[in-house]
């Protein structure tokens, strides 16, 4: 659980001399790496060849994007409950034009049917598949092209969704959940996001203790990379998320996302999910809903100084600008932003 790397990441360093690539971000490099814990600065030099490989090789494409400038997952729920846009989408039509408006920004619709907020009771499959599948349809039958990611812990929804034309899995409990779901993503050949999470929404707060949480939590993706690895699916089919705000509090949420470059050593894509979260409002001063927006665009701006590859939010036309203005930023002179 010890010896984290965290490299220091240098946004449009690419002309300086010995710097190495950061997980193939287009935008950024590094030269040197906090270890953790401890605080000591090393050069990436004095790293082993394959950790620096791991921290630096390009991502391979999701769904059909490249991953060497951050992406936008936007969010829709198609629920009553959801703790931040709960009951603004959960008829069939008011999801299907958030769904629309949101595909002009960004680059993943992530559909859920069943919330997952602390202290949240699950749904069932049939409830599930009915909240998502006919918006997953209606977008493939309007020609909306956009991939769309299933945030789901359950096989059957899943399966439903892929079979409606969904692209890829999002599940929270990281295949932990549903012995069916290996299995089924492994036989579908699509991506999944394996997210950390303990125990269950409804109890998860009361599981928030861990010495160290970016070790702790690390320790579990990469044996979860390796479950499923085990079940057919390869690491380059992987993304991790260290699941922000589920059982954890807010010091853990910061230290997260302050430290997210360790992840990098995973060797995998990153996606990074603080949108709207409560750590938002408790530092914010935001009640639950859109007037966490401002602080989620911090939030989502530290992901990509970081080299986070995917952004889940519910503020997609306001990432898109506020990412347009970082990777302007990074390329130096006027740039275009058209990047991101
Ligand atoms: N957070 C939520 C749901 N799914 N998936 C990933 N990969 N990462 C996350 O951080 C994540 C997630 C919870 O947020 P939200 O969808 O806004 O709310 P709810 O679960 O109440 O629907």
């Amino acid at each position: 659980m010890s010896g984290l790397v965290q490299p220091i990441a240098i946004a449009g360093g690419a002309g300086m001399a010995a710097v190495h690539p950061l997980a193939g971000s287009r935008h950024l490099v590094w030269a040197h790496a906090i270890r953790r814990p401890g605080g000591g600065v090393v050069p990436a030099g004095a790293l082993e060849p394959a950790l620096l490989a791991r921290l630096g090789d390009p991502r391979p494409d999701l769904c059909g994007l490249t991953l060497d400038t951050p992406r936008i997952m936007g969010i829709l729920n198609v629920t009553p409950d959801s703790f931040s846009d709960g009951g603004a989408h959960d008829t069939f039509e008011a999801a299907l034009a958030h769904a629309r408006a949101m595909a002009a920004d960004c680059d993943i619709i992530d559909i859920g049917g069943e919330s997952t907020r602390p202290g949240s009771r699950g749904v069932s499959a049939e409830e599930e598949i009915a909240r998502t599948v006919p918006v997953i349809r209606a977008l493939r039958a309007g020609g909306i092209a956009t991939p769309v990611s299933i945030d789901t812990r359950k096989a059957a929804v899943a399966e439903a969704a892929l079979d409606a034309g969904a692209d890829m899995l999002n599940d929270i409990t990281a295949l932990r959940f549903d012995p069916r779901m290996a299995p089924l993503i492994a036989e579908r050949g699509v991506p999944v996001c394996l997210m950390h999470s303990v125990a269950d929404p409804e109890t998860m707060q009361a599981h928030a203790r861990y010495e160290d949480v970016v070790a702790e939590v690390m320790d579990h993706l990469r044996m979860r990379i390796d479950a499923a690895a085990s079940a057919g699916i390869p690491p380059g089919r992987i993304m991790v998320d260290p699941g922000i705000g589920f059982g954890k509090t807010t010091a853990h949420n910061l230290r997260l996302v302050r430290e997210i470059a360790c992840f990098h050593a995973l060797g995998v894509a990153v996606l990074l999910g603080a949108s709207r979260k409560n750590f938002i409002g408790v530092i914010g001063g935001a009640a639950a809903g859109p007037g966490r927006m401002p602080g989620s665009l911090a939030m989502a701006l530290a992901g990509a100084a970081a080299g986070v590859q995917v952004l889940r939010v519910h503020d997609v036309a306001e990432t898109r600008q506020a990412l347009r203005l970082w990777a302007a930023m990074t390329e130096g002179g006027e740039g275009t932003g058209d990047g991101a």
